[in-house]
Protein backbone atom coordinates (compact mmCIF):
# COMPACT_ATOMS: atom_id res chain seq x y z
CA UNK A 1 0.00 0.00 0.00
CA UNK A 2 1.29 3.67 -0.66
CA UNK A 3 -0.05 6.60 1.72
CA UNK A 4 0.18 9.77 0.40
CA UNK A 5 0.73 11.70 3.54
CA UNK A 6 1.63 14.75 5.69
CA UNK A 7 3.79 14.93 8.77
CA UNK A 8 1.14 17.62 10.37
CA UNK A 9 -1.51 16.72 8.28
CA UNK A 10 -4.23 15.33 11.34
CA UNK A 11 -6.02 13.52 8.52
CA UNK A 12 -3.28 11.88 7.43
CA UNK A 13 -2.31 10.79 10.90
CA UNK A 14 -5.81 9.13 11.31
CA UNK A 15 -5.05 7.03 8.55
CA UNK A 16 -1.32 6.03 9.70
CA UNK A 17 -2.92 5.17 13.31
CA UNK A 18 -5.33 2.59 11.55
CA UNK A 19 -2.24 1.24 9.41
CA UNK A 20 -0.58 0.58 12.24
CA UNK A 21 -3.05 -0.70 14.01
CA UNK A 22 -3.50 -2.90 11.57
CA UNK A 23 0.46 -4.18 11.34
CA UNK A 24 0.19 -3.07 7.42
CA UNK A 25 3.15 -2.12 6.19
CA UNK A 26 2.73 0.89 3.76
CA UNK A 27 5.08 3.08 1.43
CA UNK A 28 4.50 6.67 2.29
CA UNK A 29 4.63 9.55 -0.49
CA UNK A 30 5.00 13.01 1.34
CA UNK A 31 3.37 15.88 -0.04
CA UNK A 32 4.15 18.98 1.39
CA UNK A 33 0.72 21.18 2.27
CA UNK A 34 3.44 24.45 3.73
CA UNK A 35 1.72 27.13 1.72
CA UNK A 36 5.17 28.43 0.28
CA UNK A 37 4.97 24.66 -1.55
CA UNK A 38 1.63 24.04 -1.86
CA UNK A 39 2.16 20.31 -3.36
CA UNK A 40 -1.36 19.09 -2.86
CA UNK A 41 -2.38 21.89 -6.15
CA UNK A 42 0.37 20.22 -8.30
CA UNK A 43 -0.92 18.80 -11.71
CA UNK A 44 0.85 15.77 -10.19
CA UNK A 45 -0.99 15.31 -6.92
CA UNK A 46 -4.40 16.04 -8.40
CA UNK A 47 -3.73 13.04 -10.60
CA UNK A 48 -4.02 11.42 -7.34
CA UNK A 49 -6.91 13.26 -5.53
CA UNK A 50 -8.96 15.78 -7.84
CA UNK A 51 -9.94 17.15 -3.82
CA UNK A 52 -6.10 18.21 -3.54
CA UNK A 53 -6.66 16.72 0.03
CA UNK A 54 -3.84 14.17 2.10
CA UNK A 55 -4.45 11.30 2.99
CA UNK A 56 -4.81 9.24 -0.14
CA UNK A 57 -4.08 5.43 -0.23
CA UNK A 58 -3.30 3.61 -3.21
CA UNK A 59 -4.13 -0.49 -3.03
CA UNK A 60 -3.75 -2.94 -5.63
CA UNK A 61 -4.64 -0.27 -8.94
CA UNK A 62 -6.90 1.62 -6.75
CA UNK A 63 -6.71 5.02 -5.27
CA UNK A 64 -8.91 5.72 -1.78
CA UNK A 65 -9.43 9.01 -0.29
CA UNK A 66 -10.75 10.60 2.77
CA UNK A 67 -9.69 9.46 5.80
CA UNK A 68 -12.64 7.57 7.15
CA UNK A 69 -13.57 6.20 4.15
CA UNK A 70 -9.67 4.66 3.88
CA UNK A 71 -9.84 3.62 7.43
CA UNK A 72 -13.46 1.87 7.14
CA UNK A 73 -12.15 -0.19 3.62
CA UNK A 74 -8.79 -1.15 5.97
CA UNK A 75 -10.90 -2.35 8.61
CA UNK A 76 -13.26 -4.39 6.00
CA UNK A 77 -10.19 -5.91 4.41
CA UNK A 78 -8.61 -6.57 7.62
CA UNK A 79 -11.12 -7.13 10.15
CA UNK A 80 -8.99 -7.30 13.37
CA UNK A 81 -8.58 -5.85 15.71
CA UNK A 82 -12.03 -4.13 14.96
CA UNK A 83 -12.56 -0.59 14.74
CA UNK A 84 -16.02 -0.53 15.53
CA UNK A 85 -17.88 -2.36 17.87
CA UNK A 86 -20.39 -5.16 17.61
CA UNK A 87 -24.01 -3.59 17.90
CA UNK A 88 -25.37 -1.46 15.92
CA UNK A 89 -26.67 0.81 18.78
CA UNK A 90 -22.45 1.08 19.98
CA UNK A 91 -21.32 1.53 16.16
CA UNK A 92 -23.66 4.57 15.83
CA UNK A 93 -22.17 6.04 19.04
CA UNK A 94 -18.24 5.52 18.01
CA UNK A 95 -19.53 6.84 14.17
CA UNK A 96 -21.14 9.90 15.94
CA UNK A 97 -17.89 10.56 18.01
CA UNK A 98 -15.36 10.21 15.13
CA UNK A 99 -18.00 12.23 12.86
CA UNK A 100 -17.53 15.03 15.29
CA UNK A 101 -14.26 15.71 15.04
CA UNK A 102 -14.24 14.29 11.00
CA UNK A 103 -17.04 16.54 10.20
CA UNK A 104 -18.03 19.11 12.83
CA UNK A 105 -14.27 19.95 14.35
CA UNK A 106 -11.83 19.27 11.23
CA UNK A 107 -13.15 20.90 8.25
CA UNK A 108 -13.35 24.35 10.06
CA UNK A 109 -9.98 24.32 11.12
CA UNK A 110 -8.14 23.00 7.94
CA UNK A 111 -5.14 24.72 6.25
CA UNK A 112 -7.23 25.94 3.50
CA UNK A 113 -9.57 28.09 5.45
CA UNK A 114 -7.03 29.17 8.05
CA UNK A 115 -5.28 30.09 4.99
CA UNK A 116 -8.53 31.80 3.62
CA UNK A 117 -8.95 33.73 7.25
CA UNK A 118 -5.13 35.01 6.94
CA UNK A 119 -5.90 35.95 3.33
CA UNK A 120 -8.08 37.24 1.81
CA UNK A 121 -9.99 38.06 5.19
CA UNK A 122 -6.66 39.51 6.39
CA UNK A 123 -7.19 38.28 9.87
CA UNK A 124 -4.44 38.52 12.31
CA UNK A 125 -2.58 35.41 13.86
CA UNK A 126 -4.67 36.09 17.09
CA UNK A 127 -7.67 36.07 15.30
CA UNK A 128 -6.67 32.89 13.13
CA UNK A 129 -5.84 31.34 16.23
CA UNK A 130 -9.33 32.24 18.39
CA UNK A 131 -10.76 31.38 15.13
CA UNK A 132 -9.42 27.62 15.54
CA UNK A 133 -9.87 27.37 19.31
CA UNK A 134 -13.46 28.37 18.76
CA UNK A 135 -14.01 25.25 16.98
CA UNK A 136 -12.23 22.78 18.83
CA UNK A 137 -14.12 24.37 22.23
CA UNK A 138 -17.46 23.94 20.59
CA UNK A 139 -16.72 20.30 19.58
CA UNK A 140 -14.63 19.08 22.26
CA UNK A 141 -17.48 20.33 24.69
CA UNK A 142 -19.94 17.32 23.22
CA UNK A 143 -17.02 15.19 23.06
CA UNK A 144 -16.10 15.64 26.68
CA UNK A 145 -20.01 14.67 27.99
CA UNK A 146 -19.96 11.98 25.37
CA UNK A 147 -16.46 10.09 26.35
CA UNK A 148 -17.66 10.21 29.85
CA UNK A 149 -20.75 8.46 29.20
CA UNK A 150 -19.60 5.95 26.77
CA UNK A 151 -15.89 5.36 28.13
CA UNK A 152 -15.62 1.89 30.16
CA UNK A 153 -12.01 2.69 31.02
CA UNK A 154 -11.29 6.46 31.15
CA UNK A 155 -9.30 5.26 28.50
CA UNK A 156 -10.75 4.84 25.40
CA UNK A 157 -13.89 7.05 23.63
CA UNK A 158 -16.30 3.86 23.55
CA UNK A 159 -15.97 0.86 25.98
CA UNK A 160 -12.64 -1.20 26.92
CA UNK A 161 -10.71 -1.18 23.30
CA UNK A 162 -9.37 1.52 20.25
CA UNK A 163 -12.08 2.24 18.04
CA UNK A 164 -12.77 4.86 15.16
CA UNK A 165 -13.77 7.34 17.72
CA UNK A 166 -9.60 6.95 19.10
CA UNK A 167 -8.11 7.09 15.88
CA UNK A 168 -10.09 10.75 15.51
CA UNK A 169 -9.42 12.02 19.06
CA UNK A 170 -5.77 11.87 19.24
CA UNK A 171 -4.81 14.13 15.84
CA UNK A 172 -7.39 16.62 16.99
CA UNK A 173 -5.97 16.78 20.66
CA UNK A 174 -2.38 16.84 18.93
CA UNK A 175 -3.45 19.78 17.38
CA UNK A 176 -5.32 21.95 19.91
CA UNK A 177 -2.30 21.68 21.38
CA UNK A 178 -0.26 22.83 18.64
CA UNK A 179 -2.59 25.89 18.78
CA UNK A 180 -2.48 26.38 22.41
CA UNK A 181 -6.09 26.01 23.03
CA UNK A 182 -7.51 25.89 26.55
CA UNK A 183 -7.74 21.92 27.03
CA UNK A 184 -8.40 22.81 30.77
CA UNK A 185 -12.43 21.69 30.70
CA UNK A 186 -11.71 18.35 29.08
CA UNK A 187 -10.32 15.87 31.60
CA UNK A 188 -11.85 13.01 29.98
CA UNK A 189 -10.34 13.44 26.60
CA UNK A 190 -6.99 14.30 27.94
CA UNK A 191 -6.73 11.14 29.66
CA UNK A 192 -8.02 8.91 27.13
CA UNK A 193 -5.40 10.96 24.60
CA UNK A 194 -2.77 10.39 27.17
CA UNK A 195 -3.24 6.82 27.28
CA UNK A 196 -3.91 6.14 23.45
CA UNK A 197 -0.21 8.43 22.87
CA UNK A 198 1.36 5.89 24.72
CA UNK A 199 0.41 2.96 22.47
CA UNK A 200 3.11 2.33 20.10
CA UNK A 201 0.40 2.18 16.65
CA UNK A 202 -0.41 5.91 17.72
CA UNK A 203 3.04 7.37 18.69
CA UNK A 204 4.43 5.36 15.66
CA UNK A 205 2.10 7.11 13.67
CA UNK A 206 2.15 10.50 15.48
CA UNK A 207 3.80 14.03 13.33
CA UNK A 208 7.39 14.07 14.96
CA UNK A 209 7.48 10.22 14.34
CA UNK A 210 7.55 11.02 10.39
CA UNK A 211 10.12 11.30 8.31
CA UNK A 212 10.90 15.06 7.55
CA UNK A 213 9.16 16.34 9.99
CA UNK A 214 10.56 20.12 11.03
N1 LIG B 1 -12.26 15.06 5.06
C1 LIG B 1 -10.93 14.84 4.59
C2 LIG B 1 -10.07 15.99 5.00
C3 LIG B 1 -8.69 15.92 4.37
C4 LIG B 1 -7.96 17.21 4.62
O1 LIG B 1 -8.58 18.27 4.80
N2 LIG B 1 -6.62 17.12 4.63
C5 LIG B 1 -5.85 18.32 4.87
C6 LIG B 1 -4.69 18.03 5.82
S1 LIG B 1 -5.30 17.58 7.41
C7 LIG B 1 -5.26 18.81 3.57
O2 LIG B 1 -4.87 18.03 2.72
N3 LIG B 1 -5.23 20.14 3.42
C8 LIG B 1 -4.66 20.74 2.25
C9 LIG B 1 -5.29 22.04 1.98
O3 LIG B 1 -6.05 22.51 2.82
O4 LIG B 1 -5.00 22.60 0.92
C10 LIG B 1 -10.39 13.52 5.18
O5 LIG B 1 -10.85 13.12 6.26
O6 LIG B 1 -9.54 12.87 4.54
Amino acid sequence: MKLFTYFRSSAAFRARIALNLKAIGYESASVDLRPNVLAQRSSEFLAVNPQGLVPALQHEGTTFTQSLAIIEYLDELYPEPPFLPASPVDRAHVRAMALTVACDIHPLNNSRVLSYLRAPLALDEASVSGWYCHWIDAGFRSLEVEAKRLTGDGRHMFGKSVTLADICIVPQMYNARRFKCDLEPYPTLRAICAHLESLPAFAKAAPEAQSGAS
